[in-house]
């Protein structure tokens, strides 16, 4: 059922199964219960009755009961419906929930409503120009025209707006996240660096552009725990949701411990989220090297490795491997891949700071190595969101 929806984006069918029923409450049918579900809400308009005047069984032979009504709104009824199956009865008592309306109809951002609004969703993500410095606008309409709409607009353009709806003591919050589109996408073609780049503890004799990347050669120095001493991140700001993904290329197998290069998101360096190749063992008889998906919260790490006999292949002769880490809220998602074609998933994670920027790390925690150059073919970002033109 789940894989259903979740693949498909439609709801489960269920309006056609034997114990299947549609109820009719105010002159309005309502349907389409998926039978798994413990309870359903069904909204009553304001000074409407929460009486279910008619049931409707699917199957013609199957019988209803109103075993009990909701005496007001909010208020609780129950359906029981039974048939005969097979192999003997089949019971399922409904739940209905009959509660106000606190619903939106639509929601929109400068005039433009939102496609991807469900009255359901609660929380949006509007994508709006880059550079742009205006706060948008949010307006909303309720489903009942009874409903008292509040919009409390966004203090910038990267804020939040958060809107209302209240009937009585009955009501619903609406979030709508605004964000910027991220347009510091690089294929490191140009003979500068492009503006939108940022170093911290920049070291400009242990980086430089060649042949269409950016290479950054791998020093002493570490993000991890108090040790805040990893030298040439290159950064960019980011904004909202993103997808990002670098294509790395290591000049030489990676033969000393901590020897890593790859893609983080940054708050700063002890709230940040990475995703990295490295040498987890230069000594040990097997299982020496990993992809690292690590996040670090207020100096505190998480790790999630890919590691095992077969993680020892992902990076082949060519030296590459290509890595991607999603950002949707506080939640981030990492793949790898050996060909960039198939890209594996490799878990989840959550940080709660929220990353001003994101980019590329090469370095070596304590390894004193200088000779490992780490080749960035390109950094691409995506924001996601709805755009709003
Ligand atoms: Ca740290």
């Amino acid at each position: 059922m789940n894989y259903w929806k979740e693949f498909s984006g439609r709801d489960v069918p269920v309006d056609d199964a034997p114990l299947s029923a549609k109820i009719v409450v105010g002159g309005k049918e309502f349907g389409g219960f998926n039978l798994s579900d413990d309870s359903y809400t069904i909204p009553v308009p304001a000074g409407a009755s929460p009486t279910i005047t008619r049931v409707r069984t699917a199957d013609r032979n199957a019988r209803y009961e109103i075993v009990s009504q909701a005496a007001g709104v909010p208020g609780r009824a129950v359906v029981k419906v039974t048939t005969e199956g097979f192999f003997g009865p089949l019971v399922k008592n409904y739940v209905f929930d009959l509660v106000s309306d606190t619903t939106l109809r639509s929601l929109a951002v400068n005039g433009k409503r939102l496609a991807s609004f469900s009255p359901k969703v609660l929380r949006y993500n509007a994508l709006l120009p880059a550079g742009t410095v205006t706060v948008p606008t949010v307006t909303a309409v309720a489903a009942d025209p009874a409903a008292t709409v509040t919009v409390e607009q966004a203090g910038s353009a990267t804020g939040q707006a958060r809107v209302s709806v209240t009937i009585g003591a009955a009501s619903s919050v609406y979030l709508v996240d605004l964000n910027t589109t991220i347009t510091g996408s690089d294929d490191f073609d140009s003979t500068a660096l492009g503006p939108q780049w940022q170093w911290v503890r920049p070291d400009e004799s242990r980086w430089r552009l060649a042949d269409g990347s950016l290479v950054i050669t791998a020093q002493q120095g570490d993000l991890q725990g108090s040790a805040n001493t990893a030298k040439n991140l290159a950064l960019q700001d980011v904004d909202g949701d993103w997808t990002a993904e670098s294509r790395v290329v290591f000049a030489r197998p990676l033969a000393n411990d901590n020897e890593q290069g790859g893609v983080l998101a940054y708050a700063d360096d002890d709230n940040y989220v990475k995703l990295a190749w490295e040498m987890g063992s230069a000594t040990a008889a097997i299982n020496k090297l990993r992809v690292v998906f690590l996040r670090e919260q207020n100096g505190v790490a998480s790790t999630l490795e890919i590691t095992g006999a077969d993680a020892q292949r992902i990076v082949g002769a060519d030296g590459a491997v290509w890595l991607r880490l999603t950002k949707t809220g506080d939640h981030y998602r990492a793949y790898y891949s050996n060909d960039g074609s198939v890209y594996r998933y490799i878990g989840a994670t959550t940080l709660s700071a929220e990353p001003t920027k994101a980019g590329l790390l090469a370095f070596n925690r304590a390894g004193t190595s200088t000779d490992l150059d780490v080749t960035f073919d390109y950094f691409h970002v995506e924001s996601r969101g709805e755009p709003i033109r």
